[in-house]
């Protein structure tokens, strides 16, 4: 595996575009791609294709090789767990490695409380399983989401998620009983506690909502990082009126924002988190841990599924503890936000197109924005992508309104690739 940032072909190089051709005659376009490059190996923080290019990995596959891909840990687990079983389905006959997982989690999420932990697949799964167990514990039926937000692709998840394209055009009618508040975004100085508060209680009675669905910091909406107090006072509002506070750290957990998870910086205790993407180090895993009294609420075989909890990437879960704790993984994503930040900072300005610079962490962006300085430029994001791309980093885009660049670097990511990568992004962002 190359050590460095290497271009070599045109991006896409000829191979990856062999295989472009192979895909558009066996995949729909509806699955979308980020940077067409057809990927051979990856570590630490690069990607090399199938071409020989070798891109800096700003994008974790969306955050979820925060300790690195195929980290060497991960990949001795998994391999130690693959000739023993590869599946029995927990439901059918237990394992250890379920168990296991589950104990950190409920150890490991806010809160001193007693906790219970139930393992799926996915994010979305996870958010929905959620919702369910809040409706049967509280016996209500509503549930708040957010401007921003997303939650996935299954039909509550989408239902729950703000933005219509592309996850929501064509695909209704969406699930009854979703109703969606104001989000904090202090860049344009929306969704302030007081409005977010009585918006909720002008749509839906509060004792007729089981929960609300949160994300502590918005990842596919813009990272946008609520002011200081909204989440803390959201949720006193919440146990006031019994209503129960969903966290989805899909995208914010598992040491992304430099605390094992983001809720702790608003120091709130969600009655239910939700978990996926880096839960798993690459594999597909995702949670929901909740206080023990809501988990115990729902009746024996209420809850589950075939695969959810699969040995293989309970194995790599486990690691994936194991590495953040004996890496100090939280004090590196601090460290990212150290490093990185300023130098995003140094790029607002009120009259160029850099408008805002924010995040937490290893979960950092840049809002890109025309005209009177609040105007979405989503056209510049992409061409800043783009140009990152061409030269060989991977950047995603974000928002609600597409004009976002996020960072989201694996958290492994050593401090020179690191630079060289934003070194890229700060020379695209100075071109536009
Ligand atoms: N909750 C906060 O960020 C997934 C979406 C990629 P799944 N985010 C990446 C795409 O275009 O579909 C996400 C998230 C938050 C839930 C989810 C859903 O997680 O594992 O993709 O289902």
């Amino acid at each position: 595996m190359p050590s460095d940032r290497r271009i070599v072909t045109d991006v896409p190089g000829p191979r990856s575009l062999e295989l472009a051709a192979r895909r558009a005659l066996a995949v729909p376009a509806a699955v979308g791609t980020t940077l067409p490059v057809y990927v051979q190996r990856a570590a630490d923080g690069l990607l090399e294709d199938v071409d020989g290019n070798c891109f800096v990995d700003l994008g974790s596959g969306i955050s979820v090789t925060n300790v690195g891909n195929s980290a060497p840990e991960v990949v001795a687990a998994v391999a130690e767990q693959l000739p023993r079983f590869t599946h029995t389905c927990f439901q059918v006959t237990p394992y250890e490695g379920y168990v296991a997982v589950c104990e950190r989690l409920n150890a490991l999420t806010p809160g001193h409380h007693a906790k219970r932990s139930l393992l799926v697949n996915s994010g979305a799964e996870a958010v929905e399983n959620a919702v369910k167990i809040a409706r049967y514990a509280t016996r209500r039926q509503a549930v708040v989401a957010f401007d921003h937000g997303f939650h996935g692709r299954t039909l509550l998840a989408m239902s729950l998620t703000g933005k219509a394209m592309p996850y929501k055009h064509g695909f209704g009618p969406f699930a009854p009983e979703v109703y969606r508040a104001p989000y904090s975004d202090p860049f344009r100085h929306t969704g302030r506690l007081e409005d977010t508060i009585s918006w909720i209680e002008t749509m839906v009675a509060p004792e007729d909502i089981a929960c609300v669905v949160v994300e502590p910091i918005c990842g596919e909406g813009g990272f946008v990082v609520p002011e200081p107090g909204w989440l803390s006072g959201l949720a006193r509002w919440c146990g006031e009126h019994g209503v129960l506070v969903v966290a989805d750290e899909v995208q914010t957990g598992m040491g992304r924002t430099g605390a094992w998870f983001a809720c702790a910086h608003e120091h709130v205790v969600p009655d239910l988190v939700v978990t996926a993407k880096s839960l798993g180090g690459g594999l597909p895993l995702g949670a929901v841990t909740g206080r023990a009294e809501l988990m115990d609420a729902v009746h024996p075989g209420g809850l589950g599924g075939t695969f959810g909890g699969n040995p293989l990437a309970c194995a790599a879960s486990l690691a994936v503890f194991e590495a953040i704790s004996s890496k100090d993984l939280l004090g590196r994503a601090r460290h990212i936000e150290q490093m990185v930040l300023p130098r995003l900072q140094k790029q607002v300005s009120p009259t160029g197109p850099v408008g805002d610079a924010r995040g937490r962490g290893a979960m950092l962006a840049v809002e890109l924005v025309a005209g009177d300085g609040r105007t979405p430029a989503p056209q510049l994001a992409r061409a800043v992508a783009e140009s990152c791309h061409r030269q060989g980093v991977l950047m995603l885009t974000a928002g609600t309104y597409g004009n976002v660049i996020r960072l989201l670097p694996p958290l492994v990511i050593s401090d020179g690739l690191l630079d060289d990568g934003l070194g890229v992004l700060e020379s695209a962002l100075e071109a536009i």
